[in-house]
């Protein structure tokens, strides 16, 4: 297998910090009187926490009523509510699958790496009890260009010495899969609602993750 390294998306695909991502923008969108339901929680998956506010206030037609600095300190206010939330998090939070399928990854010399945009991930995998899995993980304050901008894995393959078509990423959004793809690496799709380019490898959850499909890719 001419495959050496898997960058993996943390919000979806590690474990599921969607529901504490839409309890927090919830709190905040109440608190604001802004409309807010799961259905645009669907679409802030993969979105950086300034941008997801702005499509929150664009649902709302509200983008006009906060400056830019109103908007950070809210977004922020967010943030707040999502890292009291996440202290909840324990190992039993992983996603099923995860833990076998980085281990026999390991076990067959392959380098791991996360490529998520949220600033809270070094905690969140703290938390799980995982940062050990990987041999890298990126620093989401560093990146410059959100997905599906390929910035991010792009950082992830060079900080593990790989070429990207040695590196298969694995998302949970359609804006990662893009990024993947624009990367020049192979995708796997973890229930990923399909709006335009869809993953190489489609899959409804992490529990169908299986080292040997990996083989796919040759
Ligand atoms: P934060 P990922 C993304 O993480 C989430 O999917 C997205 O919903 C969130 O807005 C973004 O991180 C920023 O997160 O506010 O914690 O910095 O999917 O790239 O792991
Ligand atoms: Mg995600």
């Amino acid at each position: 297998m001419s495959l050496k390294a898997i960058i993996f998306d943390l919000d979806g695909v590690l474990t599921d910090t969607a529901k504490y991502h839409y309890l927090a923008w919830k709190k905040l969108a109440d608190e604001l009187g802004l409309y807010f339901d799961e259905s645009i929680n669907e679409s802030l998956k993969g979105v950086s926490r300034i941008n997801s506010f702005e499509i929150i206030l664009e649902e709302n037609n509200a983008s006009k009523n906060y400056t830019d600095r109103e908007k950070e300190i809210l977004a922020n206010k967010k943030n707040d509510y999502y890292k009291e939330m996440i202290e909840q998090l324990t190992p039993n939070d992983i996603l099923e699958g995860i833990v076998p399928f980085i281990t026999e990854a390991r076990n067959n010399g392959m380098k791991c790496a996360v490529a998520s945009i949220s600033k809270n991930a070094p905690r969140v995998l703290e938390l799980l009890n995982i940062s050990n899995m990987f041999d890298y993980i990126a620093d989401a304050a560093l990146v410059k260009r959100p997905k599906p901008d390929p910035e991010i894995f792009l950082t992830c393959a060079y900080a593990l010495g790989c070429k990207p078509d040695e590196c298969i990423g694995i998302e949970d959004a359609q804006a990662g899969i893009e990024a993947i793809h624009a990367a020049g690496m192979k995708s796997v799709g973890i229930n990923v609602s399909v709006t335009s380019v869809a993953p190489d490898i489609p899959l409804k959850s992490t529990a169908e993750l299986d080292f040997k499909i990996l083989s796919r890719f040759g």
